[in-house]
């Protein structure tokens, strides 16, 4: 007798199936005004997508952005909106284990949208994680360590509250890597304050840069060497393209790292073929994903660029989902800036995130480790801002 199933069986016999997709804006408060040179955040809205399976297992994954759509071409509403008119239609009654396989199928249908790729990702490996009692890091091929060390951005707009913002975090044992977002003001303004501030840390702490695009080459050129001189270690993303980026390279005694040229493993090779970077800032959105982040990380190892783990500024998941990547990285030679929940007002977990130390303990439950606290969220969710789609019908 033929024991197969029939190949037209219902595919919930056989396997889980994904149920329903359920997504919501939650709009947090930020501890202090965050100054950038592309926005200032005075809140920061994770789009959070909850995925259901027939087995009972229910993944969360999370997208942001920086200052809405400021950043670059995706805003928390418009991934929404993605994930309830594109993405729900595809995985509904898909094979909630084959990940990889269900990715395709998206990909094939949804060209962009690397921070909504992302974002359902991120469930759907929280999700079987939990179906396998493993941390997400040991879907990803196992995790090299247990402790991220965490920078913290000073980006108040005032020197002396970055000073003492700084003294607060060491006193804490909390950070003692600080990036300073440059690029608002005048060049020799912005000097002037990363001086300051690396005077007043001096060895007691490392001092980065992050001029989020915002100089012209030749304003580069006179901030890199400047900076260089101030004893700050890092300049991130100075100038807005790849090729100028590259012509920075190696010209001033300061790592040059890319971040907004960074979007994906195409973006990676390109810059990796021209060694246009010392540093990479993976970050999992930016990259499409966490396969694709480790994808990144595997460029920039055989091209020989050094790893840095970045934020888009994410709430709990998506950090935690940032820590479980970079925890099985081969190389982080410059640590994480995973600090994003650190700058809301408002902690989501039923158990916070232990930072202590100078660093972020990734966490080792099944999944991604942590659980939301359903009753606080409910009260940020944004009005008319949550919708369930499910297998046959469709409801807010
Ligand atoms: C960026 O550009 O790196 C990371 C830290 C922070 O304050 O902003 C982000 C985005
Ligand atoms: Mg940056």
């Amino acid at each position: 007798m033929d024991t197969k199933p029939a190949p037209n069986a219902p595919t919930a016999t056989r396997f889980p199936v994904i149920e329903r997709v359920e997504s919501m804006l939650v709009d947090l408060p930020t501890i202090r005004p965050h100054k950038l040179s592309v926005a200032t955040m005075n809140g920061q809205t994770l789009m959070l997508v909850k995925v259901y399976c027939s087995d009972g297992i229910v993944g969360i994954g999370e997208g942001t952005t920086i200052g809405g759509l400021a950043y670059g071409g995706e805003s928390p509403e418009s991934m929404k909106l993605a994930v309830d008119t594109y993405f729900a239609p595809l995985m509904l009654g898909q094979d909630a284990t084959r990940i990889p396989a269900l990715l395709v199928r998206i990909g094939k249908m949804i060209k962009e949208n690397r921070f909504a790729k992302c974002a359902v990702e991120t469930a759907l490996l929280d999700a079987q994680g939990k179906r396998l009692g493993l941390p997400v890091s040991e879907l990803l091929g196992g995790r090299l360590r247990e402790r991220l060390p965490v920078a913290w951005t000073l980006a108040s707009g005032n020197t002396a509250k970055d000073i003492a913002e700084a003294e607060k975090m060491l006193d804490l044992r909390r950070h003692r890597i600080f990036k300073l977002k440059i690029g608002a003001r005048a060049v020799r303004e912005d000097v002037a304050h990363v001086t300051a501030i690396k005077a007043a840390l001096g060895e007691r702490a490392a001092v980065r840069v992050d001029v989020n695009m915002a100089w012209s080459e030749t304003e580069a050129s006179y901030g890199m060497k400047a900076l260089a001189e101030a004893g700050c270690e890092l300049v991130e993303q100075p100038v807005n393209s790849a090729s100028a980026l590259k012509r920075l390279m190696r010209r001033f005694p300061v790592a040059l790292m890319a971040d907004e040229s960074l979007t994906g493993p195409e973006s990676a090779f390109e810059i990796a073929k021209v060694h246009g970077a010392d540093v990479f800032a993976i970050k999992i959105e930016q990259s499409g994903g966490l396969f694709n982040a480790q994808r990144v990380a595997a460029i920039a190892d055989a091209a020989g660029i050094e790893l840095y783990g970045g934020t888009m500024l994410e709430g709990a998941f998506g950090t935690v989902a940032s820590a479980q990547v970079f925890s099985t990285f081969a190389n982080l030679q410059w640590g994480t800036e995973l600090f994003g929940p650190l700058l809301l007002t408002e902690e989501i977990l039923t158990t916070p995130l232990n930072y202590s130390d100078f660093e972020l303990t990734v966490p080792n439950g099944p999944g991604l480790g942590i659980e939301l606290d359903e009753d606080r969220v409910a009260f940020f969710i944004r009005n008319g801002a949550r919708k369930s789609i499910s297998i046959g019908r469709q409801g807010d």
